[in-house]
């Protein structure tokens, strides 16, 4: 059993571990055609992890033309829908049976502490295979009501080849919420994994085949974004981009599908969530407990993630003092190695230096640290950052406005149930929010204001697969899991039969 490794275990374990550099196109690995690379460094002792094969424009095209051949000639398209769930099914027990190597690639390659790996991103990585899986012969057209003398229905089909672009704070899984319901709904897929942590991915790729994937169908390239990214999402056969990453990137995308062929594009873009504690929150500790998940998990690299505070002022001495005193209980930084650990460092140094900057311009704007706001000292190497509350923050202040995307929570407090909702709606972002109050009728009436496509009461990031997950204004344009992801992975079909 996995979880009963020790750090000794997993250290040992990974160095053995051996990896794949190359691209997975059409079925098999193969150098990138210009020979070019990039390094990927474990952000926990800066060591370099490997030289990965950076692909090109030209390993797009090739990589876009064996899912452009396999979509032409029907090889996963025109497959039995059985058939095609068995593959997916087999593919999450693939991933199961490999839980261990995955958990160490993903740890090494971002930091990510491996009882995280182990407990929230495999599992949700096998669930969304399944789900989608199991979701394939759920797909239904209808026959509308029309004219007597004629006979009208509409299908649902796949739209061709699949270009995802995913970022490193969730390598596998964020991958996965693209690729899933992409190859589900019947599509070829082209993934192009971040660069910070380009090595899990690949396996991914692997195991479709090995589940009886037909080669072609689901190619995984790395590579630059501004190279291999642009290069897929300029691609005039590539029919729809899905992309998860920056705000900034997110608008480039759009402007690639218009530069080309007006492929779809969907966005799940940046955040800034608010998570609003009213006075009559029920229970301060659970509260604040989530409040600690929602910025620290995955040292807040997450787009989701709670990042503002916002506080009823009569409640806020106290949530401040049962916050410090419980992050320090349970968020201390430590090796992802070690199964205890927390929280590990950041995908890399330089996203912690745009962190730190980012503290400090808080700082300089009259925001105060009661808590981090600078590199461990037990830490000097590697790219760790302590969990940091910055207090005293007001609206106008950037902590409050800017996706800061490390373990930076903001605290702003607020007098009434309207300043609350002024404050929570005044941001470019609506991906998620939470509310905490025990009056039913507050909870429902601050979550028809709120301008997020998720939002929790009296809890923060719950869910299941059924839940559709994406983002109101900037933070994008698109639902991820839920049956209404997969459908838009696929086009309406309308057939009108004159049967005078
Ligand atoms: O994201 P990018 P980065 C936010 C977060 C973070 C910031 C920067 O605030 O601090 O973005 O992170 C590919 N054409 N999020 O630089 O650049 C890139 O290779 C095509 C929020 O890592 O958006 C990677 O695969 N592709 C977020 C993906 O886009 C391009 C997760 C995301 O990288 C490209 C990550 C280009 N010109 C960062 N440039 C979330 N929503 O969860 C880059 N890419």
């Amino acid at each position: 059993d996995l979880k009963l490794l020790s750090k000794k275990d997993w250290t040992n374990k990974a160095t053995a571990l051996t990896f794949e550099t190359r691209l997975f196109i059409d079925g098999g690995y193969r150098a990138a055609s210009k020979g070019e690379e990039l390094e990927t460094i474990n952000p926990a002792n800066d060591t370099l992890l490997a030289s990965m094969a950076a692909g090109t424009e030209e390993d797009i095209d090739l990589a876009v033309a064996a899912a452009k051949k396999a979509w032409d000639d029907g090889r996963w398209r025109h497959m039995p829908p059985r058939h095609r769930m068995e593959i997916l099914s087999r593919l999450a027990d693939l991933i199961e049976e490999n839980a261990g190597e995955l958990a160490l690639l993903e740890s090494l390659d971002m930091g990510k502490p491996i009882s995280d790996v182990l407990n929230i991103d495999l599992p949700q990585v096998i669930l969304t295979f399944r789900y989608f899986a199991e979701c394939i012969d759920k797909i239904e057209g209808s026959v509308t009501n029309t004219i007597h003398e004629a006979l009208h229905y509409i299908q649902h089909e796949p739209l061709g080849v699949v270009g995802a672009i995913s970022p490193w704070n969730y390598p596998l899984l964020m991958a996965t919420w693209k690729v899933a319901p992409a190859l589900a709904a019947g599509n070829c897929v082209v993934l192009k994994p971040a660069e910070q942590a380009p090595l899990s991915c690949l396996r991914l790729a692997e195991f479709f085949v090995q589940a009886g994937g037909p080669a072609g169908v689901f190619n995984v390239v790395n590579g630059l974004g501004p190279v291999a990214g642009k290069a897929l999402a300029l691609h005039n056969d590539v029919t729809k981009i899905t992309f998860t990453g920056s705000t900034a990137v997110g608008k480039l995308m759009q402007a690639y599908s218009g530069q080309s062929n007006l492929k779809r594009v969907s966005l799940e873009c940046g955040g800034k969530s608010p998570q609003i504690f009213m006075p009559d929150l029920k229970d301060m500790d659970k509260a604040v407990d989530c409040a600690l998940m929602g910025i620290f998990d995955n040292a807040g690299q997450v787009c989701n993630a709670g990042s503002r505070l916002l506080v009823h002022e009569t409640i806020r001495d106290e949530f401040e003092a049962v916050f410090i005193q419980r992050s320090k209980e349970a968020y201390q930084p430590g090796d992802p190695l070690d199964p205890k650990t927390t929280m590990g460092p950041m995908v890399s140094k330089n996203q912690r230096q745009g962190v730190l900057d980012k503290i400090n311009r808080g700082i300089t704007e009259g925001a105060k640290a009661p808590l981090g706001g600078t590199i461990p000292e037990a830490y000097p190497i590697g790219a760790y950052i302590a969990p940091t509350l910055l207090s005293s923050v007001t609206q106008t202040m950037s902590p409050a406005r800017d996706e800061i995307f490390g373990p930076v929570a903001s605290l702003i407090t607020f007098k009434d149930e309207e300043e609350a909702i002024q404050i929570a709606n005044d941001s470019i972002y609506g991906l998620a929010a939470s509310v905490w109050t025990q009056n039913v009728t507050t909870a429902n009436r601050m979550v028809k204001s709120l301008e997020a496509g998720v939002i929790w009461v009296n809890c923060f990031g719950d869910g299941d697969m059924t839940q559709p997950f994406g983002g109101y204004k900037q933070s994008g344009n698109a639902r991820d899991k839920c049956f209404a992801s997969l459908m838009s992975y696929t086009q309406s079909k309308s057939a009108w039969f004159d049967l005078s």
